[in-house]
């Protein structure tokens, strides 16, 4: 295994890197634009959607293209929040809500790096100081997402921050899978197993009715493992409100090491995924908006799927919905495991 650093190309005024690490027939890159993932190939397959260059990065920009969310994943309701009755409005970036860490959020900043290489892996931290008040958050907070590659095919993400003023802290990875190799075949084929016995509806705007609500008899319970296609035809209201998945799967406590598995039996090729967060957020890429190419080809529906793990979106404005808030003086701290088998 073995890494080399390419130009990805100039965006505001800022040079950007690519850094491609290979093992074997795998190669998988990264880039400081966003701290993003931007490509994992087996052989010549494309298993991920990404970016010839930054320019392509900013028209997807509404995609999140492998990106890392941030400060907040998902929707906040209404962009408000108070912690400790001390009222926050964040910018509305989408209708009338803050979506995904707000206009200038984590995904096409410009990321520090090092990288660091031993026999078993490679990894890359990449560093950003938000400072207080971007996007509407209090505090300065100093975040890193550390990008691992092991021989293993374990693509690790661990992210770290802390900052000196009580403020939200969710962060996400933004990849969307196509394990068919290319995007041109919508993922519909997918088998999806999440060991989660509940699951967050969202109103049509995609923030959370409120409720936690059983997977049980809905399109939402792949607790064994269904073919995505097959889910979206069982007439489920919530799948028909966002044409397809666009929802939070709550992880069972009692869940394995691996509660989140997606894969193409044919193809035999599966993403095992090992997480330490509650929940996660699966989008089938229902809304091609605005049109554009990948790799060359023409985006459409269902051209990828997204595995956002974090805790559950809005969680701040919904007591049950678990914790948010990163206090003053406490490190933040997140892992997640997407090991590739093929
Ligand atoms: C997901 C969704 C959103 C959005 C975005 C690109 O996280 O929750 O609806 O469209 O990705």
């Amino acid at each position: 295994m073995d890494y080399t650093i390419k130009k990805y190309g100039s965006y505001n005024g800022k040079e950007y890197d690519l850094i491609q690490i290979t093992n074997n027939d795998v190669i998988i890159t990264f880039t400081n634009l966003g701290a993003r993932i931007n490509q994992w190939k087996i052989g010549s397959d494309n298993l991920i959607l990404g970016f010839d260059n930054p320019q392509e990065a900013e028209k997807g920009k509404g995609y999140y293209y492998g990106a890392t969310i941030g400060r907040i994943a998902g929707r906040i309701s209404k962009g408000q929040f108070s912690i400790d009755g001390n009222d926050y409005q964040l910018p509305l970036n989408e209708g009338d809500n803050h979506l995904h860490g707000g206009p200038n959020g984590f995904d096409l900043r410009y990321w520090e790096y090092d990288i660091i290489q031993t026999d078993s892996e490679i990894s890359i931290t990449f560093s950003l100081t938000d400072q207080d008040g971007e996007n509407g958050f209090p505090g300065t907070l100093e975040a890193q997402v550390i990008h691992t590659y092991t021989v293993d095919n374990e693509w690790k993400i661990t992210y770290k921050a802390a900052s000196d003023a009580d403020t939200l802290f969710n962060p996400t990875n933004h990849v969307y899978f196509n394990l068919n190799g290319t995007h041109t075949v919508p993922i519909l084929n997918h088998q999806l197993k999440i060991e989660a016995d509940k699951y967050v509806p969202v109103k049509a705007e995609g923030t959370p009715v409120g409720e936690l609500s059983s997977v049980e008899g809905t399109a939402f319970d792949v607790r064994e493992g269904k073919q995505i296609g097959d889910q979206f035809k069982l007439n489920d209201a919530q799948v028909e409100l966002k044409n397809g998945f666009d929802h939070p799967f709550v992880i069972q406590a009692d869940a394995s090491d691996t509660p989140i598995v997606l894969s193409v039996p044919v193809l035999n090729r599966s993403i095992e995924v090992s997480t330490d967060c509650e929940s996660v957020v699966v989008y089938t890429h229902s809304v091609v908006d605005p049109p554009m190419e990948i790799w060359g080809e023409e985006l459409h529906q269902y051209a990828g799927v997204t595995l956002e793990t974090q805790t559950i979106p809005d969680a701040v404005n919904h007591g049950a919905f678990g914790n948010d808030i990163l206090r003053k003086g406490t490190q933040f701290e997140s892992a997640t495991t997407y090991k590739l088998v093929y």
